[in-house]
């Protein structure tokens, strides 16, 4: 049976096409900078917004419109493997990503639920089988159910804490079935509310044990993948504990945990925390941290997690320039962390998205592509330094100068001159790129 009869197969038709269900610009096999777009994006599908959630707001109940619907429980649960896979296998995307909760319900205990987890496990097993579709990663769901009100790996409460532990555990060993290429931790209840009841040492002390026993736990049963972390600043906590790219590295290097882990960066956080995401790529592969990305887009207008499908060329270009001066995503990919509005909830809304945030992406990387083969940016900012390139400015940057010598050098210098930084000169430019290609 299909559930989206009326969507067929999406294929490149190039960027003159007026076919809503084609893309104009994902050309999956055309070669850029020498790898194709397919291996360059590593597309994924995320479960939870595209399968599992239903456009519910905190002021109304969900509007989408499922052929699935009618179902629950496990059915239910099967119904939307089959759901994915079919929807995947038409839009192209190789890989999706999942928490827990996302493919299966929760029983009445622990070992309930992981039975359910295994029933839709095996499933989707024999899909990912039949399809070639990957799991690119897999995470566990620590803040839906009102146990984790205090949080899971920075709960007050060491029962809370023992069941995410268990939960982690669970989740490592579905990844390794499912060969998953990475493992996501996103903090969602992993921050506080009010320092006057919170031991902040304490619960930071006990995330990086969490960390350090899902390590552990993934080398004893030969999980090699990517561990990574997903900084947000808020939302749901008020001040959640990895706020952002530069204070996510800070806690690795402070708990000795940067050799395992990377960062999974997502765009509407990099906004929620007053950053561009673009800014929080350059300080991650500063750090040789890219790990992966959720792709979706915030609205500064408004002051929480949008999660849109990202149709921002300026935003997707300057991403995949991070991307390709970084050498790749690696064994990471770009995954759609977003949702369609609570107003487009028809089923085939589910493709429009995704084909709007692909093409968005691939004309990205061709801009972006052409620029540092150009080397656009890079001569502007070779000139713009130049002068440490030399004289007192090498000096400086091999270590030789001291305060003493540059005060000799300012002494006599008189007067000093700046040159323009060329910043309108430059968006022209970049214009120019992103309107010819
Ligand atoms: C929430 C968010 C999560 C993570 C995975 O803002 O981005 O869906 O990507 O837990
Ligand atoms: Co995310």
């Amino acid at each position: 049976m299909s559930y989206f009869s009326s969507v067929p197969n999406i294929d490149y038709e190039g960027a003159a096409s007026t076919n809503a269900f084609a893309f104009k610009h994902y050309n999956p096999d055309a070669v850029v900078a020498g790898k194709t777009m397919r291996e360059h994006l590593r597309f994924a599908v995320a479960y939870w917004h595209t399968l599992t959630a239903g456009g519910a707001d905190p002021f109304g109940a969900g509007t989408a419109v499922r052929s699935w619907d009618r179902l629950s429980g496990m059915d239910l649960a099967k119904a939307r493997v089959e759901a994915a896979f079919e929807l995947l296998v038409k839009l192209k995307v190789p890989y999706f990503c999942f928490h827990d909760r996302d493919i299966a319900p929760e029983g009445d205990t622990l070992r309930e639920t992981n039975r359910n987890l295994d029933t839709i496990v095996d499933i989707i097993k024999e899909h990912m089988k039949a399809t070639g579709v990957k799991l690119l990663w897999n995470t566990a769901n620590m803040f839906t159910h009102p146990r984790f009100v205090h949080g899971a790996g920075t709960t007050n409460n060491a029962d809370v804490y023992a069941y995410a532990a268990a939960q982690v555990k669970k989740g490592l060993e579905v990844g390794k079935e499912l060969g998953a290429e990475n493992y996501v931790f996103w903090g969602g209840r992993e921050g506080y509310e009010t320092l006057i009841n919170t031991d902040m040492r304490l619960e930071l002390d006990n995330l990086a044990r969490l960390y350090r026993m899902a390590i552990e736990y993934a080398d004893e049963i030969g999980f090699d993948a990517q561990f990574l972390i997903e900084p947000k600043p808020k939302e749901p906590t008020k001040h959640q504990y990895d706020f952002d790219a530069a204070t996510t590295i800070a806690f690795l290097q402070h708990y000795g945990l940067k050799d395992r882990f990377k960062l999974n960066l997502e765009a509407n956080h990099a906004t929620l925390a007053g950053h561009t995401f673009e800014h929080e790529l350059r300080v991650t592969r500063m750090h040789g941290l890219l790990g992966s990305l959720d792709a979706n887009q915030g609205d500064t207008l408004l002051g929480w997690d949008t999660d849109e499908f990202p149709t921002d060329l300026y935003a997707t270009t300057l991403t995949m320039y991070e991307v390709l001066q970084n050498g790749g995503i690696g064994r990471g990919g770009i995954n759609f962390d977003a949702k369609v509005r609570r107003g487009s909830f028809e089923a085939e809304d589910l493709f429009h998205a995704h084909i709007a945030g692909m093409d968005a992406y691939a004309k990205g990387l061709k801009v972006a592509a052409r620029l540092i083969e150009d080397r656009v940016f890079e001569d502007t900012i070779a000139r713009r330094y130049a002068s440490f390139k030399e004289g007192i400015g090498l000096d400086i940057v091999s270590g030789k100068a001291t305060l003493a010598s540059l005060e000799q050098y300012a002494m006599q210098n008189n007067p000093i001159r700046n040159a323009s930084g060329r910043q309108e000169q430059l968006k022209a430019i970049f214009n120019q790129y992103l309107l010819s290609e």
